[in-house]
């Protein structure tokens, strides 16, 4: 004989509240919450109805009345659909950054509390997708970020990107440094330049290397004194431009002087690399770790944030690299002054558009110059 079919037999008083914020993340018709409760024991039904916003409880009650019956068929959808979703709070956590995404601010908020409570490490993954505070107190940060852009043969990508940073606040400056790029992407700047201001494009000429682009981009971003925070980022979209807002929080709120956006913490991915250049990573990141001791999971990813005072303790005229390596240079000389780091997990994504800058002269390099940086800087702390 088989069981009698009994729906929503999962809900329990772990859970109940988690079902009550998935029905209000995906805007649920008030009868099939009705529906639910009914089924639910009283003390589970109030528990999950109790978190609803009020208007909604109301709208739920007056269909409790009307008493409208689902079709067995539909109750067992409905069941299966929330069985497979109800935990959404535990596992797929881009899942739930997407439906917060969707969510109206308060909604969010609340959601974004209950976690904190509730689930301390799904908060801390899922926060990073969305400063806690709301936009109001991080929109001023950004205001007062300046993110440099450096580039070589990104025509196709720096408009997009700096149309997405300008999405993120109307006075975030932009700087873009381009090295003379053969597919025009100087001549792109300037027109994205025209319709995304404040920003400003330096153009040099020959391809003088990323971190060499980086430093002219800081100097620059350091003339202007209303900048508080200076972040740089790739032109290609592995850095996510929503990404940025919960660096700055970091900065803000005085956590750290460096933000590093890390593709080796254990929340973070890499989507679309090949092995070859997993492994590469890899090592070079474990190699520059065990000789130079920086309190960062990963050296070479160009996603970061600095408040001003770190960007102003960079000794320029000390850095002796001009490609990728000047990440840990820079990291280094940050580090023997004391100042503080702090890592957050990213999603990586390769470049769609374009190709990579990375050569073999470059890979060789970067292991090289690891190995210079510490017999030129010493070790101890000044
Ligand atoms: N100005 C400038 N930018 C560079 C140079 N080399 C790389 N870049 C930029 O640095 C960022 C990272 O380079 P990318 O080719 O994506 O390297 P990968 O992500 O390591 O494969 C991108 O925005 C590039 O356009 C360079 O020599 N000069
Ligand atoms: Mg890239």
């Amino acid at each position: 004989m088989t069981e009698p079919f009994q729906p929503f037999s999962y809900i329990n008083n772990e859970n109940a509240t988690r079902l009550a914020y998935l029905f209000i993340l995906r805007k649920e018709e008030p009868w099939v919450i009705a529906m639910v409760a009914k089924s639910l024991s009283p003390d589970l039904a109030s528990q999950m109805i109790s978190v609803l916003p009020m208007e909604l409880q109301s709208k739920v009650a007056r269909e409790a009345l009307t008493l409208r019956q689902a079709t067995r068929e539909q109750i067992i959808a409905i069941d299966n659909d929330i069985k497979e979703n109800v935990e959404f709070v535990v596992g797929g956590m881009e899942r739930v950054a997407a439906m917060l995404g969707e969510a109206d601010a308060e909604t969010r908020n609340n959601i974004l509390n209950y976690l904190k409570a509730e689930r301390p490490a799904v908060y801390d993954v899922v926060r990073q997708h969305f400063p806690p505070e709301g936009p109001s107190k991080s929109y001023g940060a950004l205001d007062l970020a300046c993110v440099i852009i450096p580039t070589f043969n990104e025509a196709p990508n720096i408009a997009r990107l700096a149309e997405a940073l300008r999405g993120l606040s109307p006075k975030l400056s932009i700087v873009v440094v381009d090295d003379g790029s053969p597919d025009g992407t100087g001549p792109a700047a300037d027109e994205a330049a025209k319709k995304f201001a404040p920003m400003a494009v330096i153009h040099r000429s020959g391809k003088g290397g990323r971190g060499s682009a980086c430093l002219a981009g800081f100097k620059k971003a350091l003339s202007d004194p209303k900048v508080k925070y200076v972040v740089e980022m790739d032109a290609d979209f592995s850095h996510d431009p929503k990404e940025l807002p919960a660096m700055l929080e970091l900065l803000e709120t005085g956590k750290a002087d460096v933000v590093v956006r890390s593709r080796y913490e254990r929340a973070s991915r890499i989507v679309d690399w090949s092995l070859a250049r997993r492994v590469f990573s890899k090592l070079s990141n474990m190699f520059a770790r065990s000789l130079l001791g920086i309190p960062i999971s990963d050296y070479t990813n160009g996603y970061r944030a600095y408040t001003r005072k770190a960007a102003e303790s960079i000794d320029f005229d000390r850095v002796a690299a001009t490609g990728y390596i000047v990440l840990s240079e820079i990291a280094y000389q940050l580090h023997l002054k004391g100042l503080r780091f702090l890592c957050l997990p990213t999603v990586f994504v390769n470049r769609r558009r374009g190709q990579s800058n990375l050569s073999l002269k470059e890979i060789v390099g970067a292991f090289r110059g690891v190995t210079s940086l510490r017999s030129r800087y010493g070790r101890t702390p000044t």
